[in-house]
């Protein structure tokens, strides 16, 4: 697989790629190890929807992971784990030795009963055993289900059950900057709720003694004393699911979405390969959670599909202090470097000190992901950490499209400070008008949608095909809906605006406003509430909650304590509400509909020009929330 390295060479390489989709990707996927070739390169429709990549084609994704590699690179690193605590000893893996790994992982699941099409739920921090384990499932077959370790027991059970999962893989507990959190206890009270599970492994990190269930829980380390070194891959079609990711929509339940090995496999290995223009010595970091899609695509699957060294990062940018990732770029001699706008941003407070007590000489390509990244932290990452000799790849995505849709490649596509810019090869994406038109001409805005398959796209959300159909292929007839809003200038350089549902993008994770409204009124004191986002500093966006309460005679304080508290035990942490407003009632049509506009507003303290609210059912009420509002700034 050749590196594109001119923008010259990379239209020619688009424009083939839609003249001739299907010799276009055949091409790519006759790169990777086959244990069948395919009969049909692509079968499509996007009405029911049915994608059909490689059709006939099998292969297990692990060997093209590992296997492949043992020959020509099996002494070289293939995973550098680096703990929480700088102090602590790092670990590294050939490609040799974590092929032994995975093998014996996988002969842990199967000597446990795990079965070819099992679904098996991860919840584990970011260890190198989190890897293994994804790998060990696809190594025999089982679908994986990794669920971020930040979400709640409520959460987690949410997901186990729809997956209906049999196997659970945790952790005794999780380092996190300077805290310690019990993550088998959380898997515990979860499981209260679950009755498909009949076997959690446990991997030991922080050293305490989890209660172990006689029959259901077993130590990793017992388990892996007794696992053969070797294990056969499992033939799996091109077609058969690798994996299930949740992920938030605009309504209250979190989406499976479910992605297939072989067309994952060819998209994950080809677009890492050209947005970081990755060279066979070079040290390539992602600091992603392996529980979001990108640290499946980028720190699992993308850079192992390539023979390249991936570094895994435990910690937090802020412990033991802002330094941290440029401390690390240098131990390693990393040459790219892949995060999050909200990172930088958080870096950014801390003053730039930080980074210039370190060197960086070796970075090559810096990478942003997860939501718009704004000029004033883009040009921050540019000058600060890549000296203004490193081109930064804004990489536009989503965990349906399974990889890298917009984006440049390395140094070989011209750059624009916030702006993502031309699709990768193979990637068909237009701009529709609200009544499902494409606009053609430059210059425009319009809603994101794309045109042709790709071979990552989703095929499904689990156990709910009719959703998938409603949710990404009923709005606009003959597309996949992104959900997102976009900007093409002059030049055809896309600039992701964000979401147009109802989803927020907290610190580049998504949450749909139904999911959360839905968590705070499980608050017995809550008669209603309506979710906004809004701008916010560091996190993109934050959770902005209006809430009615029954009991108006309570401590306020207390109250959104209490609330608070309530979406931390449905959702986890990570979806805390910036700020509760407690107010008299929410702003409703004659039809009993939530006007959001007009608290979008509100929360972004913008409110001159609130618009027509004259088809209220009660107009007063929005005077007392701009009044509420104003006591919360
Ligand atoms: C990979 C990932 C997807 C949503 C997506 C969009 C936002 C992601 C972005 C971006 C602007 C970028 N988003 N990357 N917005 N510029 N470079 O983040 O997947 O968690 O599913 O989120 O994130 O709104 O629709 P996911």
């Amino acid at each position: 697989m050749e590196k594109i390295e001119s923008f010259e060479q990379y239209q020619q390489i688009h424009k083939k790629s839609v003249e001739n989709p299907e010799e276009f990707w055949a091409e790519i996927a006759s790169t990777y190890s086959w244990k069948k070739q395919w009969d049909n390169v692509l079968d499509w429709e996007f009405d029911t929807p049915d994608v059909k990549w490689f059709q006939g084609g099998t292969l297990n994704i692990t060997e093209n992971l590992l296997d492949r590699h043992l020959a020509s690179r099996g002494n070289k690193l293939a995973l550098i784990w680096e703990p929480n605590d700088p102090k602590e000893k790092f670990v590294r893996y050939t490609y040799k030795e974590l092929h032994e790994k995975v093998c014996q992982f996988a002969n842990v699941l199967k000597n446990n009963g795990a079965k070819k099409g099992d679904r098996i739920c991860i919840y584990m921090p970011m260890i190198p055993d989190l890897a293994i384990a994804v790998m060990a499932c696809a190594r025999i077959g089982a679908v994986h289900s990794v669920v971020f370790a930040g979400f709640s027991a409520h959460a987690l059970s949410d997901r186990i059950n729809d997956a209906a999962c049999n196997i659970v893989i945790t952790s005794d507990g999780l380092f996190r900057g300077a805290k310690e959190i019990p993550v088998k206890r959380v898997v515990d009270e979860a499981l209260n709720t679950c009755d498909t599970v009949d076997k959690v492994i446990v991997a030991e990190r922080v050293g305490w003694m989890p209660n172990m269930v006689e029959g259901r829980d077993v130590w990793l380390h017992d388990e892996l004393e007794k696992a053969d070194k070797y294990c056969e891959a499992e033939e799996m079609n091109a077609e058969d699911p690798l994996f299930i990711l949740y992920t938030s929509g605009s309504t209250g339940k979190p989406k499976g979405i479910m992605h297939t090995c072989g067309g994952y496999m060819v998209y994950a290995g080809y677009s890492f390969k050209q947005v970081f223009q990755y060279d066979e010595s070079d040290i390539y970091w992602c600091t992603a959670d392996i529980g979001w899609i990108t640290g499946h695509t980028y720190i699992v699957y993308g850079p192992l599909l390539n023979g390249a060294t991936t570094v895994m990062f435990e910690g937090v940018p802020t412990f033991p202090d802002a330094g941290r990732f440029w401390q690390v770029v240098d131990k390693y001699g990393v040459n790219q470097f892949y995060t999050a706008p909200t990172a930088i941003r958080a870096l950014m407070a801390h003053g730039v000190d930080h980074v210039l007590s370190y060197s960086l000489d070796s970075l090559k390509v810096l990478g942003s992901v997860g939501e718009p990244i704004n000029e004033e932290a883009w040009n921050w990452y540019h000058i600060h950490v890549g000296k203004e000799r490193c081109p930064i790849v804004d990489t536009w995505w989503q965990t349906e499209t399974g990889g890298i849709m917009i984006s440049g490649l390395g140094s070989s596509s011209p750059m624009k400070p916030a702006h993502a810019g031309y699709p990768l090869p193979g990637i068909q994406p237009v701009l529709l008008d609200k009544d499902g038109n494409e606009i053609e001409e430059n210059g425009v805005e319009g809603y994101l949608a794309v045109k042709h398959p790709w071979p990552s796209m989703l095929r499904t959300i689990w156990g709910d095909h009719n959703r998938c159909q409603k949710t990404y292929f009923s709005h606009y007839n003959g597309y996949y809906f992104t959900g997102d809003g976009a900007k093409r200038d002059e030049n055809g350089m896309y600039r992701i605006i964000g979401r147009v549902d109802d989803v927020i993008n907290v610190s580049g994770h998504r949450f749909g406003t139904a999911e959360i409204e839905n968590a705070i009124n499980r608050n017995e004191k809550v008669v209603e509430s309506a979710v906004v986002g809004y701008p916010h500093e560091i996190k993109g966006q934050g959770i902005y909650a209006y809430v009615v309460c029954s009991d108006v005679e309570s401590d306020e304080e207390i109250l959104k304590a209490e609330i608070i508290e309530t979406v931390v035990e449905e959702i986890g942490k990570i979806a805390k509400p910036e700020k509760i407003q407690i107010v008299p009632n929410l702003p409703k049509t004659r039809s009993g509909k939530i006007m959001r506009r007009i608290l979008r507003k509100i929360a972004e303290g913008d409110t001159s020009s609130l618009g027509d609210t004259s088809t209220l059912l009660d107009p007063d009420v929005v005077e007392k929330i701009k009044e509420g509002a104003k006591l919360l700034e």
